[in-house]
């Protein structure tokens, strides 16, 4: 009997994810342990890089086929495919910044023949460009990408389901942050509002979203100024603190859709109160967004 079934108790539904395994495992450098979730058809193996990046091995359960996203780091991809035993076949680029798709092309070097999937001529060694709308697949799981141009013009967002369209999770990049956004780089508050309202908030409430970067307890100080009474953002910032202060540090992605509209303002741009704290009453989502964003900018948590 395999672990997943092991742990669902007699009569009760099975949560999505089977727990959350946390690799103790202290790789010098890095900023947090290594950890998987998953689930009974999908696996996510989260790896730290940089100083606060994550790269995600995403690991088709039955056919053992894999796909990174964003290997800036190639050496500790190549470790954890040979620790999960898996066979990589694809990288899924978020965007062309340096500390997404910087480690591309040594990564081909060592694994030559992966397909590389972006959206950006900026990027290196994309064998299929992809765009808004467009559909890919590892083993058996489906992959829909969503072009969320403004922190980069080439943005995209890699919606992943099983075939039974039970288990859904969204690798974010630089667009959706937990508790936060990436900043406008190449683009508009009505393009990040097109992205966070209208794309990546319909997407199912329960899907897990795995973003780029380790910024959530700055992201929710900020948030914490926005709404001060905002207790689910007190709450996320006591849980993310535990997290953060253990020895290594746990991630604290990932979070869902319906929690990011409850603790991130720059999902909250419709709500009374942010608009409130933002100038902008009656004046909409959009000049909300933009607002928010020019704050940030320069917010520092105290
Ligand atoms: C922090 O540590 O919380 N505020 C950040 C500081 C993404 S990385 C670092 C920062 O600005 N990070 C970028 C961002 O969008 N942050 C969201 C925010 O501040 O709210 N990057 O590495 C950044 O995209 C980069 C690489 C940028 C190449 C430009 C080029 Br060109
Ligand atoms: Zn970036």
């Amino acid at each position: 009997m395999g672990g997943w079934q092991r742990l669902i108790p007699n009569g009760v539904v099975a949560a999505y994810f089977r727990v959350e395994k946390l690799l103790k495992v202290g790789i010098r450098g890095t900023h947090s342990a290594q950890a998987i979730t998953a689930g009974r058809n999908m696996q996510i193996k989260i790896l730290p890089a940089l100083s606060d990046n994550y790269m995600y091995l995403l690991i088709d359960e039955k056919s053992r086929e894999a796909a990174i996203v964003d290997p800036v780091a190639p050496d500790t991809v190549i470790q954890a495919v040979l620790d999960e035993q898996v066979k990589l076949t694809t990288i899924l680029t978020t965007h062309h910044h340096w500390d997404h798709a910087g480690g591309n092309k040594d990564l081909l070097q060592k694994v030559p023949g992966l397909a590389v999937l972006g959206g950006d001529d900026r990027i290196d060694g994309v064998t299929n460009f992809v765009k808004d709308g467009d559909i890919a697949k590892i083993g058996n799981l489906n992959i829909k990408c969503y072009g969320t141009p403004c922190h980069t013009t080439g943005h995209i967002c890699y919606y992943i389901t099983d075939s039974e369209k039970d288990e859904k999770v969204v690798f974010t990049g630089d667009t959706l942050f937990l508790g936060g956004c990436g900043r406008f780089f190449e683009g508009t508050a009505e393009q990040m509002y097109t992205a966070l309202i209208e794309k990546l908030g319909s997407l199912p409430g329960d899907t897990k979203v795995y973003c780029g970067h380790e910024y959530s307890l700055q992201n929710l100080a900020y948030g914490a100024h926005v709404e001060p009474n905002n207790q689910h953002i007190e709450d996320k910032i006591k849980w993310s603190r535990e997290k953060r202060e253990l020895t290594p540090a746990e991630p604290t992605v990932p979070s869902t859709i319906d929690e990011e509209k409850l603790i991130n303002p720059f999902m909250r741009v419709e709500e009374t109160s942010v608009q409130s704290h933002a100038g902008t009453t009656g004046q909409g989502g959009i000049a909300t967004m933009k607002a928010l964003r020019a704050e940030k900018d320069n917010f520092k948590a105290k």
